[in-house]
């Protein structure tokens, strides 16, 4: 099989994630749908990318069903198996998707000219934005995982909704969400995350205060289990 894509969509990069988690023989190439004379729509109508080669000339596109294939295609879903967690996660996707769509309209909104740029919409999207995060966490239980004690496809959409927006929106959402903060921190230490990062970015360095706050969180619940920490070094 063989993903087409960018290096710095984040709608590719929920599948390259979901990949790397499972080690699923996929080659990624690399394609701009911007491109000039891109190749792109001769596999997908659309123009758009991410498109998955399942069999010589057999695509499929759309990141929400492309996520969907490769969760079922060898029978090691991440997707949380009993009613109750199925669901939370349904739902973290669905905002890890409006928040990923919502960061892409006001990227292409600053690369209008300016004299075209409406600010109203830039507000629009920064507000869904900003509701998201709230909502999130508000959601978010302080554990490492989002849905029960299992890494899920939840963590995968939301990990790489909040590191788009540190790539293209970058803005302090962390001090109003901490247990989202700790939870992404953690999150997107793992191997799938660092190794799809967009070229020439740098996530902001949240690892050290990560598990202080996790800890807090897990003070406020269990304190007899919690070792003292030391403050961050400066
Ligand atoms: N709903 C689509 C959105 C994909 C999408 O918008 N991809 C962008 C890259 S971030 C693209 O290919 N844009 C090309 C264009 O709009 O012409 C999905 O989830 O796959």
């Amino acid at each position: 099989m063989k993903l087409y894509g960018s290096a710095t969509s984040p709608y590719v990069r929920k599948a390259r994630v979901l990949i790397e988690e499972k080690g699923l023989p996929v080659e990624f190439v690399i394609e701009d749908p911007w491109a000039e004379n891109t190749p792109v729509a001769l596999k997908n109508p659309l123009g758009k990318v991410p498109v998955l080669e399942i069999a010589d000339n057999d695509f499929i596109f759309e990141s929400v069903l492309i996520v969907h294939f490769l969760d079922h295609v060898d029978g090691r879903s991440l997707t949380p198996r009993d009613p109750v967690g199925y669901w939370e996660a349904q739902r973290w996707q669905a905002l890890g998707n409006g928040m990923i769509d919502a960061a892409i309209q006001r990227v292409f909104e600053t690369r209008r000219p300016a004299a075209f740029q409406m600010p109203e919409k830039m507000q629009r999207e920064e507000a869904r934005i900003q509701r998201a995060v709230k909502l999130a966490e508000t959601n978010c239980k302080g554990n490492e995982f989002l849905v029960g004690t299992r890494f899920s496809l939840a963590d995968i959409m939301m990990g790489v909704a909040l590191q788009y927006i540190d790539f293209r929106y970058s803005h302090d959402w962390r001090s109003q969400a901490p247990k989202l903060a700790a939870w992404h921190a953690g999150v997107t230490s793992r191997a799938s995350f660092t190794k799809t990062l967009p070229p020439d970015f740098t996530p902001p360095q949240t690892a050290a205060v990560a598990p202080v706050v996790a800890a807090l969180a897990l003070a406020s619940v269990e304190p007899a289990t919690v070792a003292p920490q030391e403050e961050p070094s400066a």
